[in-house]
């Protein structure tokens, strides 16, 4: 039986993924060159670095580590701005609804994200509530495909691997739960997500019922 959901953040909670996308735009502008909405998708649940270097890879530059530190400094001072004005309405459709239906049914949540800008999230949009573990960016050593992240939820949790359930929107995620050994349904488009157990187009499918029936053995 499932014991704990463990769910990222960015594109499946929340849309956040926009604010990224206009302030890594912003800085390739200030280098000088155009970054579109399709390159955007390769920088999905991948670390700030990591994000970065396909970033710099695209508009053919390249920088000492420093002044590479120093630019995702700045695309990060752009991000908090934008993400410190969210609220409850950037929560995506059928997220509490489902939170709350676990929390009904004793199944433990977790959230697994790579953002060290998760807390900023969750207290402006109100999620806190929901969750009975929190491992976010900054409490992790490597970035998903690893998965660390899960593989700490689960602890945090007191469930083994076999008992979680992993909710993610990038395919690196996918196969941080994969290597988790955790069930994974990927929420988005089945194209990218075919390496998922499951693929819902958001968390308006979901309900503890379709949890239950998804994961009978
Ligand atoms: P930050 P998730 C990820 O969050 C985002 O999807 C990814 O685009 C971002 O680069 C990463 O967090 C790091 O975020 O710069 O705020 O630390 O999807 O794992 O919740
Ligand atoms: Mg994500």
């Amino acid at each position: 039986p499932i014991k704990a959901c463990l769910f990222d953040l960015d594109g499946v909670l929340v849309d956040t993924a926009k604010y990224h996308y206009i302030a890594w735009k912003r800085l390739a502008s200030e280098l000088g060159f155009d970054f579109n909405e399709k390159d955007n998708e390769r920088l999905k649940g991948v670390s700030r670095m990591a994000s970065l270097d396909i970033l710099l890879e695209i508009g053919n530059l390249s920088f000492d580590d420093k002044t590479k530190e120093a630019l995702a400094e700045k695309k990060n001072t752009w991000y908090v701005e934008y993400i410190s004005k969210m609220d409850a309405s950037e929560i995506l459709p059928g997220s509490l609804h489902f939170l709350k239906e676990l929390k009904e049914s004793g199944i433990k949540v977790a959230l697994g994200s790579a953002s060290k800008n998760a807390m900023i999230i969750l207290n402006n949009t109100g999620l806190v509530p929901y969750f009975d573990a929190i491992i976010d960016g900054t409490k992790t050593q490597s970035a998903k495909p690893d998965p660390e992240v899960f593989l700490l939820g689960a602890q945090a949790l007191n469930a083994h691997p076999s008992e979680c359930v992993v909710f993610e929107d990038a395919e690196a995620g996918i196969e941080a739960a994969t290597r988790a050994h955790m069930y994974s349904i990927g929420v988005g488009s089945p194209e990218t997500l075919s390496k998922a157990n499951f693929v819902v187009s958001s968390l308006q499918e979901m309900s503890v019922a379709r949890l239950t029936e998804l994961t009978l053995p």
